[in-house]
């Protein structure tokens, strides 16, 4: 088919258009040769992996962010994300193949520019699109024919359909023929070091049939297996699938915790043997709550956008229920151990070990040992914590926790240590050991020998 190619004057953006079928297939010889210029919005725990794989291979890439203590640290050969190393920033910042910057300008010349930032909830647990929004709004302002825009960050399905396309499509280059759009969720797991951003597979949807050809060839560069999915609705919603799977499940083994200690069952045994049927069960654990920055967020995007579609996410709604109420619980647990000394919560000399929301990471998001923090202050309980990857924690009311060294002192000298993240690094045995009371809200001590003291277990 002879390319077509026409000459329009768009009065809308003042841009001379030159619409053609092969702007599909240029763009995708520069995205295999490596030539074409890739801007990534977002030098998160998201866009900085995704910089140094599409660096490494060879794309120069230019990171655009707000932050500019990430923008200097990135700058300098130093990675601000725990999952990339100093080195591997260093080594493509040297060969000019990234460079980090707050100016958006830098999307004129870009061929692909990929969204990598948050999408929390705001107050009242609705959809913040803000910072999307924002990012499209920069991209409006240098769009140019020939490139591929991909929505990656976790939001309701239709976004990227009914929020991004109509933006595009009103400055008078198609979606499609003109340029490309696509969604491409995000999967990083935070300190897995067996799944990487290569080694994960990438779904992708595109808005149109052309629009996928190009993003899948795009994430084939440097992604092991590359998933098509027939719109990015159904894209959107795929990332919703794998973490709504996770927080109703998390809720479900949270209610069973609950109905395990009103028999008086431990929920762990009953997990673990659960667990060994080979079949058509995958085991989730009890915990102090649900942290993180996905899990607890996510599927109240779906919850959102069915509420708009008249339908009411029961599952969606209770998981996040119990899940809320678990830091509750934890705090029930504390005051009945307290109680088998005599012991009132208030006054009480509480010893919170492990902050992060979950095991071995820094990352302090919607962690529930916040909640268990707040409700035993609230309580009149005094309360220090121990944490070897959180030095300190900014409270929302009052002054900042600064994290306290752990030793046989601080373990002696207080009146219940509560574990609720269960790092690596803790010796369980010592713990127990050398406490009065022990808490345990992640089966942290399965493996102690505690003789003729209790270890209160959610
Ligand atoms: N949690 C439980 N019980 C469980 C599993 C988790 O209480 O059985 C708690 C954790 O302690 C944490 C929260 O839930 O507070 C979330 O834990 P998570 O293991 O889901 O970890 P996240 O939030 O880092 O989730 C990420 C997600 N990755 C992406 O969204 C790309 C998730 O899809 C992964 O499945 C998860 O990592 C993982 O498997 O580690």
């Amino acid at each position: 088919m002879p390319s077509k190619s026409a000459k329009k004057q768009d009065t809308k953006k003042k841009t001379t258009v030159i619409a053609g079928e092969d702007l599909a297939s240029r763009l995708e010889k520069k995205i295999k040769d490596r030539s074409a210029s890739i801007a990534i919005i977002g030098m998160g725990y998201v866009g900085l992996p995704l910089a140094v794989e599409f660096g490494r291979v060879g794309f120069k890439v230019n990171g655009i962010d707000i932050l500019e203590k990430k923008i200097k640290t990135i700058n300098a050969g130093k990675s601000d994300v725990d999952d990339i190393k100093d080195y591997e920033v260093k080594e493509l910042v040297d060969l000019k193949r990234l460079h980090c910057t707050n100016d958006f300008s830098v999307l004129k010349n870009s061929d692909v520019v990929i969204i990598c930032v948050p999408t929390p909830l705001n107050k009242t647990k609705d959809p913040d699109v803000s910072f999307i929004l924002a990012a499209v709004e920069q991209i409006e302002k240098y769009l140019h024919q020939g490139q591929l825009v991909v929505l990656e960050s976790t939001t309701y399905p239709g976004t990227t359909e009914e929020l991004i396309r109509p933006k595009l499509d009103a400055l008078g280059l198609k979606v499609g023929r003109d340029l490309f759009l696509a969604f491409s969720p995000e999967r990083v797991d935070p300190g897995n070091e067996k799944y990487t951003t290569q080694n994960t597979p990438k779904i992708v949807g595109g808005t149109t049939p052309a629009c996928l050809k190009v993003a899948k060839a795009f994430y084939e560069q440097v992604i092991v297996q590359v998933i098509p999915t027939s719109s990015t609705k159904a894209a959107e919603m795929v990332k919703l699938l794998e973490n709504t799977f996770r927080s109703v499940n998390i809720g479900l083994v949270n209610e069973v915790a609950l109905m395990c200690d009103r028999l008086g069952i431990d929920v762990w045994e009953v997990i673990d043997a659960a667990a060994t049927k080979p079949f058509g069960f995958m085991p989730f654990y009890p915990g102090p709550g649900l942290g993180g920055h996905c899990i607890p967020i996510d599927p109240h995007y779906l919850s959102w956008k069915l509420k708009s579609l008249n339908y009411y996410a029961r599952f969606i709604e209770l998981a996040g229920d119990i899940n809320s109420h678990m830091p509750e619980f934890v705090v029930e647990k504390i005051t009945k151990a307290l109680n088998s000394r005599r012991l009132s919560i208030n006054g009480a000399r509480i010893l919170i070990l492990g902050v992060a929301y979950k095991k071995d990471i820094s990352d302090l998001r919607e962690s529930p040992a916040l909640d268990v923090i707040r409700l035993l202050q609230e309580k009149g309980a005094k309360v220090s914590y121990c944490d070897p990857f959180v030095p300190v924690i900014k409270m929302d009311h009052g002054p900042d926790l600064k994290a306290i060294t752990l030793n046989e002192k601080t373990l002696k000298s207080c009146d219940c240590a509560a574990i609720t993240t269960d790092h690596s690094s803790f010796n369980y045995q010592w713990i127990v050991d050398n406490s009065p009371i022990v808490v345990d809200t992640r089966n942290a001590t399965k493996n102690v020998i505690s003789g003729r003291k209790k270890i209160f277990k959610i």
